[in-house]
């Protein structure tokens, strides 16, 4: 992509309506506007980014046996009215009526609708266990939208939705839920750890919020410090092996870690003081296990192995998938901008050309382009007829954690310029070394999607 030809319509001035880095930032790097309070038109870069992070949450829930669909946005009032949550929701649920009178809602969570189909199509225990999973459009009427898309009013979230026979075939849902949490959040640069919390509306006992730690965060959380030494990594992991997943939740859960919902103080005590710690997190997902709650209110039953039926146990799994734009910059940035982690950056690098015009430093950065594209690669050339300077500051500010800078003086070696945003480290490599160090650092971050 040229940037003389894309819309990045990045801010010079700091909006004053921005308290959060996260929030400043994604404005100025020209990634949303707001159009209402807490609603927000995805830019072009920031509508890349949100892409990105939606397929890497695709690619994880498909590789744990999960299965996509897409739910409407609009939901009837009646099946909320089968469930009793039509008035228990209260004040964030968004109502409307249609032309003909009927009660209408934007979906705030889709338990219902999900509990719908299931119910329609499924009528034996054989064809469980089911999960069925879609991002989509959320609406909820936040009292008090604020952070950018961080406490959004409407936002993009991942809801996923287990059918199992018995309570412990739906704790196994729960436990691979929370093992393709870890590995969706790590792949995105991000440590986010599972924390017991409370289950709110949604209901159920069993619930972990994932936490990112951060100073901005709106949650206030309590945990042993020896939790954040622990990676899940490269491991193999089979979704079906009912206690590898256990291990994992009890590898990830068994220290002391949770939000003022469910603190305890007395517990607190018995971790070793110099390792007891309270900070602030941003929740990025949250689990739950609520057993046959919608099942029961709403007729979900499954034929069982002796003809009598039963209702299925069910639990529900989210990702804030456009707060996790937020996260990521509030835990990756620096002064000059963003910091993007390689596995969610809307542009794989960045080509600054230092004298446009100059025929051979043009040819140059078109050839980078090319190979790069022709590699898989994308990369965002900056041929604008500008000040060297302000290249360099819009690069930075958008946070793309490579560049490659194109001069005639490097250009008469035969060399090029290859830096990390990250590190501010450069070195002079031949083009074609420069693609080659690009292709093997993107490597890993491969994503399949849907
Ligand atoms: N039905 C369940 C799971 S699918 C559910 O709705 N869970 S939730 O309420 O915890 O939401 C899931 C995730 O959405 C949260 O962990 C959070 O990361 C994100 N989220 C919730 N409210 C907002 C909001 N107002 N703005 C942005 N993201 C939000």
């Amino acid at each position: 992509m040229r940037l003389s030809r894309y819309f990045l319509p990045v801010l010079k001035e700091t909006p004053s309506e921005a308290q959060i880095v996260s929030h400043r930032l994604m404005l100025r790097a020209g990634m949303i506007k707001q159009s209402a309070a807490g609603i927000y038109s995805w830019l072009p870069l920031g509508f890349k980014v949100l892409r990105k992070i939606e397929n890497i949450v695709h690619d994880e829930q498909v590789r744990a046996g999960h299965i996509p669909i897409q739910m409407p946005i609009l939901q009837s009032a009646d099946l909320w009215r089968e469930s009793g949550r039509y008035e228990a929701y209260g004040e964030e649920m968004l109502r409307m009526k249609d032309r003909q009178g009927r009660d209408m809602l934007y979906t705030p969570t889709a338990e219902e609708l999900v509990t719908d189909i299931f119910r329609a199509h499924v009528s034996s225990y054989k064809d469980l266990p089911l999960t069925l999973y879609q991002i989509q459009w959320k609406f909820r009427d936040e009292i008090r939208p604020r952070f950018g898309v961080m406490r959004g009013r409407e936002f993009y979230m991942k809801d996923g939705y287990n059918f199992d026979l018995t309570k412990e075939d739906a704790l196994h849902a729960y436990n691979r839920h929370l093992v393709s949490y870890l590995r969706t959040y790590e792949r995105m640069g991000l440590q986010a750890i599972p924390m017991r919390a409370d289950s709110g509306p949604i209901g159920g006992d069993d619930t972990h919020e994932f936490l990112v730690l951060a100073e901005t965060g709106e949650s206030e959380v309590f945990y042993d410090s020896e939790i954040t030494e622990l990676k899940f990594g490269n491991r193999e992991i089979d979704y079906d092996d009912k206690a590898a997943c256990r291990a994992v939740l009890e590898e990830f859960t068994s220290r002391y870690a949770r939000t003022d919902e469910t603190h305890d103080e007395a517990k607190f005590a018995e971790v070793p003081e110099a390792r007891r710690r309270s900070a602030r997190g941003i929740e990025v997902g949250q689990i739950f296990y609520f057993g046959t709650k919608y099942s029961d209110a709403m007729g979900a039953t499954v034929q069982g192995p002796d003809g009598k039926p039963v209702p299925v146990h069910m639990g529900s799994h989210g990702i804030g998938v456009s707060r996790l734009l937020g996260a990521i910059i509030e835990a990756s940035h620096d002064e000059n901008g963003i910091i993007w982690p390689e596995g969610v950056t809307p542009f794989h690098c960045g080509i600054i050309n230092l004298k446009q015009g100059d025929e051979e430093a043009d040819a140059a950065c078109a050839a980078l382009e090319a190979s790069l594209e022709a590699l898989g690669l994308e990369p965002l050339y900056d041929d604008r007829k500008e000040r060297a300077g302000g290249k360099f500051a819009t690069m930075d500010l958008i946070g793309l954690p490579w560049r490659i800078t194109v001069g005639p003086r490097g250009l008469k070696n035969g060399v090029v310029e290859l830096t990390s945003r990250r590190t501010g480290e450069s070195e002079e490599l031949p083009p074609e070394e420069a693609v080659q160090k690009l292709v093997d650092i993107y490597q890993p971050h491969k994503v399949k999607g849907l």
